[in-house]
Formats: C-alpha cells, structure tokens, sequence
C-alpha cells in the first residue's frame, strides 16, 4: 500500500478514542471488542518498541484471571512460573511467606509485561483493531463536553478522531493528565530518596521464589525471568546512572546484602542488560474529566516494592470496559460517573501496601539506629505473626476483581461484570 494510502486509511471517528498501547491501552481496547465496541489505540512508539521495553514481571491472579478468561492465557499459562509464596530475608536469614495457604489458594504468576504486551498486540491486530502506532503531538480536545476529540499527526499529517469517550492511558509521562486544567486536579505525590538498579543476568534461578532482603547497605530483590535469565534489583541512589555499576560492584553488593548464615551465594552470570529505576508514590483526583478517563500509570505511580503497577492497570480498564459495556447496553451512566470513585479505592490500599513494604525493606539514607531497630522489629513481627502475614499476603496476591473468580461479594456490579465476561468467553470460544 503507498503511504498516502496508508495515511488516508486512518478511522475518522470511533466510540472510544485510547491514548497509550501500554497493558491499560491494549487491555482496554480488547475487552471493549469483546463487548462490542469500537476503539481506536494511538500510541506514540512503534510495535518492536513497545514489545521490547522491560518492566513488570509479577501478575497478581486476578490479573492472570482476567487474561485467561478474555483469551490471552496461552502462553501466559505455557510460559509462566506460578509462585505460590515469597521470601523475606532479614538478618541473615530468610523466612517464607506462604501466599497460597494464607490466602485460601491464591498465587503470582512470573510473566514479563512485555510478552503481556506481545500477546495484546497480537490478538488486537488479528482481530483488524485499529492500533496506530508513531502518532506525535496528540491532543486531548473537547473532554468536557459530549464529543472529544483527538488530534494528532501520522507520518507528517494532521488527523483529528471524533471520539464518544476518550481514555487516558499514555503512562505517567503522557499528555492526557496534564491536558486537565490544574485547578480541575488534586495531585498526590511522594518521592523516595533513592532508585532500583535492575539487571538481567543470564543464569539459572536463584531461588524457587521471589526474595525481598532488607539489609543495612540497601534493599535488593531476587526475582526471574525463565529458566536461563535471572532478575535482579539492588537499592541505589536515584542519581545514578548504569556506568556507576560495574560488574564487580554489582556482585560485591549483591554478595553483602544477601549474605545468609546459611552461605546462599548467587552463581555469577553475564549481566546483559542494566537500568536506573525512579520510585515514587502518585494519585490523580478524580480519574474522570467530562468524557475523558484517566487509567492505569497516566493516573497514579506506585514503587515497584509490592509489584502492583501494572496489576492496578488491569484493575482499573477492567473497571472502566465494564462502565461503558453499561453505558452502551443500557444508556445508563451510572457505572462510568462511579468510575473513578470505585477504581481509587483499590488504587490507594495499592499505595499504601507498596509505601508500607517500601518503607519497611529499604535503607534511608537519613534514617538513625532507632529507624533501622523499628524496620527490624516490624519484619520480625510479619514472620511471627499469621495475622501479619495474611494481611501481607492477601495485599501481595491482590484483592480479587469485581464481578470474577474469588470475589465473594454480589454486589449489584457484578452482573454487569458477567454479562462482559460471558460475551468475553464466547469470543474466546470462537476463536
Ligand atoms: P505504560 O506502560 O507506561 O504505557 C503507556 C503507553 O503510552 C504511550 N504514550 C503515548 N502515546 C501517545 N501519545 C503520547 N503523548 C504518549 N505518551 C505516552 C507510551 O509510549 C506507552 O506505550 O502505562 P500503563 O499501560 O498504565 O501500564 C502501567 C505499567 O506499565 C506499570 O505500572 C508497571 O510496569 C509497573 N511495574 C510493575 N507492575 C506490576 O504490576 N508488577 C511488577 O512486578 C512491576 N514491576 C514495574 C515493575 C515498573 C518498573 N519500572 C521500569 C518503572 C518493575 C519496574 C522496574
Ligand atoms: C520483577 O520481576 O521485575 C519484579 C518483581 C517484584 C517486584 C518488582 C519487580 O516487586
């Protein structure tokens, strides 16, 4: 096709314009097509980069739930590792958490977001969704009243989309949020005094499950990837940059902080890839501005300590697909106008459950021999206390989503919620 046909295929108008091909975009737009409505995704980088960026690893089960339930599960359920506990270690030793038995069954599963993302893709362009990708300077307009638009250029041209909804989901860093005039928004925001430097190692696992270790010269984490690549975080300062970490410092460091009595060593392997991690806590009040919806990091920011991101990212388009499901169903705005009411109570029980283990794992820098005894003393009562390490548990595996699998509530939602997955799971037995 000659690109001026290409441009010239662009859609005109749809029912819900989505800013973002992220896990919020790209979930958003395939639940919306399981209920029946159009969407349009524009997303400012291309397919290879989307699919290559290295973020999250850990899905909670309602998460995976929700994949399997709409037709992504194959390779989720293929190649990833369910874990049924985590570890804390702390004064050289290290104590198991047992997820499962603490949560009557419930587990993490160890998938990379970016194959969370490949699958999306996939199963979005097999079903002719129209995903544009390396759309610059889009432009959020008319939100606040009954028909938005978006503006944007595609290959050099000018576009506009007249859109019934717009959704937010271009991450922390995108235009959607700021488009809402300050005094329409509350921010809320806490910055941490240090980063996470991550890296890939090839070698095999270290431990059978994740491993959260607090230690006088920093946090580190054990987590993985497969078999044959490993994941690791060690805490650093925010400023510094990959150069800072040679490979020798890196297991030097590593070697301390996880140092046992038991003399658990971590095998050396090539270390293929490193980056610096900002950590911050954010919330956005309201999520809803007229016809536009916040979802997902475009909304609110969590350190990665409880593993929560893009879970809460999944919560929230779950959330607002069931909303306009409604709205296009019945013409009733009720579930959309709770939207953001409903989606931000789960958002800051996440806030606090990674600011909690945030605050208990990690090393500040100002902190005092006193603040080093109270993280001691709390991480000693967890391990000694069911009750604290249920409470743990269920916030780690996460609470389950409206309407599916473990919840327990009929609330007057969850009907709603079943009429999208049922048409969500004769799609996915059709295909
Ligand atoms: P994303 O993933 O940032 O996607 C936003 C998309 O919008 C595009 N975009 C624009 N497109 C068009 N126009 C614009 N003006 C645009 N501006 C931006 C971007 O290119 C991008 O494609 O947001 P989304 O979808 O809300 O998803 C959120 C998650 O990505 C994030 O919360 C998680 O990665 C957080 N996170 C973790 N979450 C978990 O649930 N479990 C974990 O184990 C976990 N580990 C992590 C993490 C995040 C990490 N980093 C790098 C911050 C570990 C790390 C290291
Ligand atoms: C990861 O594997 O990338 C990971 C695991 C647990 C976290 C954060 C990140 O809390």
């Amino acid at each position: 096709m000659m690109r001026e046909e290409l441009v010239a295929a662009v859609p005109l108008r749809t029912q819900v314009g989505i800013v973002g091909a992220g896990p919020a975009g790209l979930l958003l737009s395939h639940l919306l097509h399981l209920a029946g409505i159009d969407s349009v995704v524009l997303e400012s980088r291309t397919r290879a980069e989307i699919e290559a960026t290295l973020r999250a690893g850990v899905l909670e089960q309602g998460t995976v739930d929700l994949l399997r339930e709409c037709g992504l599960g194959d390779r989720l359920m293929r190649e990833g590792f369910v874990h049924q506990g985590i570890e804390l270690l702390f004064d050289g030793s290290r104590h198991r958490v047992d997820l499962e038995a603490l949560t009557g069954g419930r587990a993490i599963t160890i998938y990379p977001q970016h194959e969370v993302i490949r699958d999306l893709v996939k199963a979005r362009l097999e079903a002719s969704g129209h995903l544009l990708f390396e759309v610059r300077n889009v432009e959020v307009l008319d939100f606040n009243m009954a028909h938005p638009r978006l503006r944007y250029e595609l290959k050099g041209r000018s576009q506009e989309l007249a859109c019934e909804y717009v959704a937010g989901c271009d991450g922390f860093h995108g235009v959607c949020r700021p488009s809402v005039p300050a005094a329409a928004r509350t921010e809320y925001s806490r910055n941490y005094p240090f980063g996470w430097f991550g890296i890939l190692v090839r070698a095999a696992p270290y431990s059978q499950e994740l491993v959260y270790a607090h230690h006088e010269r920093g946090f580190s984490l054990v987590s993985t990837r497969s078999t044959t690549v490993q994941r690791l975080y060690l805490q650093c300062d925010p400023a510094d940059r990959a150069e800072d970490w040679p490979d020798g410092r890196v297991w030097a460091e590593l070697d301390q902080r996880l140092s046992t009595r038991d003399g658990w060593t971590l095998a050396r392997g090539e270390i293929f890839q490193k980056a610096v991690i900002a950590m911050r806590s954010f919330v956005v009040e309201p999520m809803s501005y007229g016809t536009l919806h916040l979802a997902g990091d475009a909304a609110h920011i969590v350190p990665p300590t409880g593993a929560k991101g893009l879970n809460l990212a999944v919560a929230d388009v779950h959330l607002l697909a069931a909303a306009l499901a409604e709205r296009y169903t019945t013409g009733k705005n009720d579930a959309l106008h709770r939207y953001s009411a409903t989606a931000l109570e789960r958002v800051w029980a996440a806030e606090h459950f990674s600011w909690w283990m945030t605050a208990m794992l990690h090393r500040f820098w100002d902190d005092d021999p006193f603040g080093r005894r109270m993280q001691l003393a709390q991480l000693r009562r967890v391990i000694g206390s069911t009750a604290l390490q249920t409470a743990l548990a269920e916030q780690y595996v996460g609470a389950p989503l409206p309407g599916r699998a473990g919840d327990q509530n009929a609330s007057p939602l969850r009907q709603r919620y079943r009429t999208l997955v049922d048409r969500a799971d004769s799609h996915a037995d059709s295909l």
